[in-house]
């Protein structure tokens, strides 16, 4: 059976990144009828330090966002992680099946803890084994991320592996990254080999989703390009990182291919081009905004919502996580 599973991290401001790559795509399963279960993945938020009050707020604006973009709560399974313990308890049993040999070769642990890895948390280091947690503990069998993911998706396929092969079983079915459409890695609008990232220092670098229309056309305006107009063909955007982003981004906001956005704008120069991207960004974007600032008006309904969402995530968690401890050998007697 399909069933889906993704999650965002409530680390800050929702960037565009977040909505072209995980947040639109999400909307679209769940509208092909498959089953889907979105979670605000708190537990994954306090890696790294969050000020308690600004994670509440993060954590409700994000279920905001997943709302305005399209989720709707009694179509899917929208939560908070920490509201549902079999993902901690799950987490514990998968750190015990992950070989710290495949967790030093994580690349996002190693950007995120930078220089002074000593200083970083355990549960930094820990996280993907985590994620494993999340996506197991539902048996689902796709996971629809941005590229940043999928080295944590694979890993998830080979803790899920070694389980089965240890314990003789198949238990875990091995889940699938999803990766798909223009922006499946939307980069900074400051630098084109970073990707466009919630906890960047400088706001110009991302387009989020709580910003004014003119904010948009601004960020759009200054983004750091090269002076060369576009090209006509997708060859042209080799070793042009900014262009090529920028492309990419107005392909996925207006449901185009990037072949056909350069058939529509190659030749011309950014001084045609950014205009016409930041109007096609804002009049995406503008209608969630919007819907986002109106959900967050009543708090209370937005934790209503999580709430029984969490109750039937629970549901189909927590039969999986007994069945594992079972396989594990643990007593089970209440
Ligand atoms: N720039 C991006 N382009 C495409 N997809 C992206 N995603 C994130 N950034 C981009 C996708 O959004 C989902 C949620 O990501 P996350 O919040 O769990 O963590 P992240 O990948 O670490 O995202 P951020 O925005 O960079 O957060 P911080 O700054 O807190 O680390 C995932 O599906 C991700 O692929």
């Amino acid at each position: 059976k399909r069933r889906i599973f993704s999650g965002i991290q409530p680390s800050g401001n929702l960037t565009l990144g977040n909505y072209l790559g995980a947040l639109k795509r999400f909307a679209e399963k769940q509208n092909e009828g498959i089953e889907t279960i979105f979670c605000i993945v708190d537990l994954h938020a306090v890696t790294v330090w969050q000020e308690p009050e600004a994670l509440k707020r993060q954590t409700r604006e994000l279920a905001a966002g997943y709302l305005a973009s399209g989720i709707d709560p009694e179509r899917s399974i929208l939560f908070n992680q920490s509201q549902v313990s079999a993902h901690a308890e799950m987490g514990w049993l998968l750190n015990c099946v992950a070989r710290l040999g495949w967790m030093n070769r994580m690349t996002q642990f190693k950007d995120k803890a930078g220089k002074n890895a000593e200083k970083a948390s355990l549960g930094l280091y820990a996280y993907p084994a985590l994620m494993a947690a999340d996506i197991l503990v539902y048996h689902a069998t796709e996971v629809p991320v941005g590229e940043d993911q999928k080295q944590h998706v694979e890993l998830t396929r080979d803790i899920a592996a070694k389980f089965n092969h240890d314990y003789k079983t198949e238990f875990f079915p091995a889940p699938a990254p999803v990766i798909e459409g223009a922006a499946t890695r939307v980069m900074s609008l400051r630098d084109g080999s970073k990707k466009m990232s919630k906890s960047d220092p400088s706001d110009a670098s991302r387009i989020n989703l709580t910003d004014t229309a003119d904010q948009i056309a601004k960020k759009i305006r200054k983004a750091v390009t090269d002076p060369e107009p576009l090209p006509e063909t997708l060859d042209g955007l080799e070793g042009r990182a900014e262009a090529k982003n920028l492309v990419n981004i107005y392909a996925a906001l207006s449901g185009k291919t990037p072949a056909e956005v350069l058939g529509e704008y190659g030749g011309a120069g950014f001084g045609t081009f950014k205009p016409a991207l930041a109007d096609l960004a804002v009049s995406v974007m503008e209608p969630i905004t919007t819907e986002m600032n109106r959900l967050m008006q009543d708090p209370a309904e937005i934790d209503r919502i999580l709430g029984r969402g969490a109750e039937r995530a629970e549901a189909i968690a927590r039969p999986i996580l007994d069945r594992t401890l079972d396989i594990m050998g643990m007593v089970r007697s209440r």
